[in-house]
């Protein structure tokens, strides 16, 4: 292999060819499911989409294989053998009725940019992994990346035989209905002293770069959900036979509750939480019938660890006290807690340093969206690299990103990766135990 040197050769993407990968990712949707993208967590759709990365990787002479979890994970070889691995790879599933980039538009790129590495011959001293996490949207089953929780070691059988869709399945049965074995996930888990570091490309699902005119976003901090379901256990009865002050209505104790949380979320106290009742099922849902029963499913967000989980404790009690005063019955659930994540600076700086080398105008910013990134920090140290969402719209079929800003975002993805590549190979002598943890005070390489 020819040895590219950084600063003779740019890599630059093939807008074409991303593009050309995204409507073949977006054509994978449930038929039926209506306007935009369904492809959900552990369903056959996601296994196809799993085998068209796999087959790209592979006609690029790559190993490929998937691990306990359904995540598939490609390997570029290092010219020095023994080297721990960098990594690149984002999500294959979707929310219901999504739009074609969440997730997707990092898989496109690492797979962009392993076929960059491929056309141009590149060397890198470490192996290059290029990854498609399984089931990292929580829409289905609550709990959100459950493909990196995995490989982080923080989610286990348990969790998978208790976490339900709406169907009543649980994340175990659907695992095995597509060829896996929720008892064996612990194989997946990622060993700490196999990885250098791991870059994702994602989409800003926000409006900053674009209101910035800013094209690529250096992320800092990833936020934070707690995620609760609220049950409200009213009377079922007739809406015509039964008077006002009779009743123990549900529903309407379920919309007071969707404006109390509205309502924390914008008071003083909370600048930078979200908090947000997306989905709300009344039982039995007849125009005829007062609720007995509505399930709210509540989605509260925070880049402060300690106030994201005071507001869901928040949330929670002042939704007991208007169930007690309206005198209906309420039960809350946790579905899933993921604590805010700090990405390390060094790693941050670097990829920075590489927008800076390429001329390329960045921002560091925070994500308001959770991230495969967010659990793969846990092992390993990691980056995170945004292009812009057109109107900051995201987890809908109107979510749109231009094939070259997606370009852009590659070209910095295949050189920051390359770079990190540099700035984390072992130097003559240098004793690998101090190469490991001090190189926070390594001097920027600016490549
Ligand atoms: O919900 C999220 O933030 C991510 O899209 N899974
Ligand atoms: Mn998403
Ligand atoms: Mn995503």
């Amino acid at each position: 292999m020819s040895t590219l040197t950084l600063e003779a050769t740019r890599l630059t993407a093939d807008p074409a060819r991303l593009q050309a990968r995204l409507e073949t990712f977006a054509a994978l949707s449930e038929p039926g499911s209506g306007p935009g993208v369904t492809r959900l967590a552990y369903t056959p759709l996601e296994r196809e989409a799993h085998a068209v990365f796999a087959d790209e990787m592979r006609s690029l002479g790559l190993t490929v294989w998937t691990d306990a979890a359904g995540n598939t994970i490609a390997e570029r070889g290092g010219t020095v053998p023994g080297l721990p691995a960098l990594g690149t790879g984002s999500h294959l599933d979707s929310v219901p009725n999504a739009g074609a980039y969440d997730g997707i538009a990092g898989v496109v790129a690492a797979m962009e940019t392993a076929r960059l590495y491929d056309q141009h011959d590149v060397a890198h001293a470490h192996p290059v992994r290029f990854i498609a996490f399984a089931a990292e949207e929580g829409a289905r089953f609550g709990q959100a990346c459950t493909g990196s929780r995995i490989v982080a070691g923080l989610t286990g059988p348990e969790d998978l035989a208790a976490k339900r869709d709406a169907h009543g399945t649980t994340m175990a049965d659907a695992l095995r209905a597509v060829g896996f074995s929720p008892e064996e996930v612990a194989e997946a888990r990622w060993q700490p002293e196999e990885w250098a570091a791991f870059v994702e490309l994602h989409i800003e699902q926000g409006s900053v770069l674009e209101s910035t005119g800013t094209p690529i976003g250096v992320v800092d901090l990833i936020s934070g959900s707690t995620r609760v379901l609220l049950e409200v256990a009213g009377r079922a009865s007739h809406t015509g036979g039964t008077p006002m002050h009779l009743r123990a209505d549900a529903m309407a104790a379920a919309a007071e509750i969707v404006l109390l949380i509205e309502s924390v979320a914008n008071d003083s106290r909370h600048h930078g939480t979200r908090a947000t009742v997306g989905r709300m099922d009344a039982t039995p849902g007849s125009i005829t019938t007062i609720a007995g029963k509505v399930e709210l499913y509540v989605d509260v967000r925070d880049v402060d660890s300690d106030r994201q989980r005071l507001t869901a404790a928040e949330i929670v009690e002042r939704a007991q006290a208007l169930c007690v005063r309206r005198g209906v019955r309420l039960t809350a659930h946790t579905l899933a807690d993921a604590s805010p994540v700090i990405l390390p600076g060094w790693l941050r700086e670097s990829v920075a340093g590489t927008c800076r080398r390429l001329g390329v105008d960045y921002r560091v910013l925070p994500s308001g969206a959770s991230h495969d990134a967010q659990m793969v920090n846990r092992v390993v140290p990691t980056g995170m690299v945004f292009v812009p969402s057109r109107d900051g719209i995201s987890h809908s079929p109107v979510e749109w990103t231009g094939a070259d800003e997606l370009a852009l975002g590659t070209d910095v993805l295949a050189s920051a990766l390359l770079a990190l590549d540099r700035l984390l190979a072992p130097t003559r002598g240098q004793d690998d135990c101090h190469r490991d943890h001090h190189h926070g005070d390594r001097k920027e390489t600016g490549a």
